[in-house]
């Protein structure tokens, strides 16, 4: 069995990731149980038309350059005959269990990171002859077959791979990244590609002419880590092959967030406070369901603004408390008063399960 040296030079069982994502997920299933979207462009719209953005959109929208995200009003500039089809959660979160499903034929390992992605360790998977491949053409021909969908699979030796190699040949597509092609792929992988390199971080990178894996291996070690601190240390392990995050299965979740990108900046403090009010009284409903074994710990603010520039505020408490959201957003506005805001956000964290005492019996601690 091939052998992976980590960071520490521990030799570790070469282990098999496979990372799936289905292609344009709540599109895909609006047009298998719509034909009649077939051949069009369409997109699922937020729930408000005029203010909202899109969910996502198909293949054919995407010609266009329609994208998850974009304004209803700037898709129907790119695309006039773009199809808005609402959106019906409870549909696709049905459709997300059948996945599941699926993907626990094969191993108890997933990981699912939304409802139309998941990561599966096949590492003991004896099914196809323990082949991770043929595993995942199998996976990516149940899901068809059984689902009348498609998905798409990216196998490798860790996490960041296999996501990366699932996005190579959407939609419908296979790529299969073998532990001795690894370091020769990384070398040409552009860093805007890693998951979790943002806007900010990739002109950051940008400035100081790191564009890709080959320039953090080319970069002085010492200066990329003073200068992007846990960033550059985890570019720095990526572009070296090396990814020893292992697939946590049934992972809790550990916070909700209610958020919007909005088609129309928001220029003054009040529309700020009157968008919170509204995305205060959705996130109750959401913590809601948490509270039954977890308790919360912390509550927090993000506003992205109009240079996309991010910034978020938080504050440990354990209760929900609009007051402690207005303040920390308050906070927020006061020191960047002029800049428009494109997002705003709310979120709450949680601890691990709780069982002992309801959380309304907990003292209220504010620091
Ligand atoms: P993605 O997997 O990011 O996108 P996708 O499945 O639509 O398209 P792709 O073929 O590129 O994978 O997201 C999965 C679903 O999550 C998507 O169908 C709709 C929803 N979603 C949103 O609601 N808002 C968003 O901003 C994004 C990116 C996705
Ligand atoms: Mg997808």
């Amino acid at each position: 069995m091939l052998k992976q040296a980590t960071s520490k030079q521990i030799m570790l069982p070469q282990r098999k990731i496979i990372h799936i994502d289905m292609d344009c997920f709540f599109a895909a299933v609006e047009i298998r149980d719509n034909p009649i979207y077939q051949h069009l462009p369409i997109a699922i719209a937020g729930r408000s038309k005029r203010r909202g953005v899109l969910s996502t959109c198909n293949y054919i929208a995407r010609q266009y350059g329609v994208h998850s995200a974009m304004p209803v009003f700037r898709a129907k500039q790119l695309c006039p005959d773009l199809v808005l089809v609402p959106g019906r959660m409870p549909v696709y979160k049905a459709v997300s269990d059948q996945i599941r499903a699926i993907f626990s034929r094969y191993t108890a390992i997933i990981e699912p990171l939304s409802l139309d992605e998941a990561y599966l360790d096949v590492t003991n998977c004896q099914h196809c002859f323990g082949s991770a491949t043929y595993i995942a053409m199998d996976i990516r021909q149940a899901i068809e077959k059984e689902l009348n969908l498609t998905a798409s699979a990216g196998v490798s030796y860790c996490k960041f791979l296999a996501k990366i190699a699932s996005d190579e040949n959407k939609p419908n597509g296979l790529c299969v990244i073998e532990p001795d092609a690894a370091l020769a792929f990384i070398k040409s992988l552009a860093l805007k590609k890693i998951p979790g390199v943002g806007k900010v971080a990739q002109q950051k990178l940008a400035d100081h002419g790191l564009y890709n894996c080959g320039d953090i291996l080319n970069y002085p070690k010492q200066r990329l880590i003073e200068q992007f601190g846990k960033l550059g240390k985890t570019l720095l392990a990526y572009s070296q092959g090396l990814d020893n995050r292992a697939v946590q299965p049934n992972r809790e979740r550990k916070s909700v967030a209610v958020e919007r990108t909005f088609e129309i900046d928001l220029i003054s403090q009040e529309q700020c406070l009157q968008q919170l009010e509204a995305f205060y009284s959705k996130l109750q409903e959401r913590v809601k369901k948490h509270l039954v074994n977890k308790r919360i710990i912390k509550l927090g603010v993000k506003v992205k603004y109009n240079d996309f520039h991010i910034r978020t505020s938080e504050r440990q408490f354990h209760q929900l408390d609009i007051n402690i959201f207005q303040q920390l957003l308050l906070q927020l506005l006061k020191s960047k008063e002029t800049k428009p805001i494109r997002l705003l956000g709310l979120s709450v964290s949680f601890s691990e399960a709780f069982i002992d005492s309801a959380p309304e019996q907990l003292s209220l601690i504010d620091s």
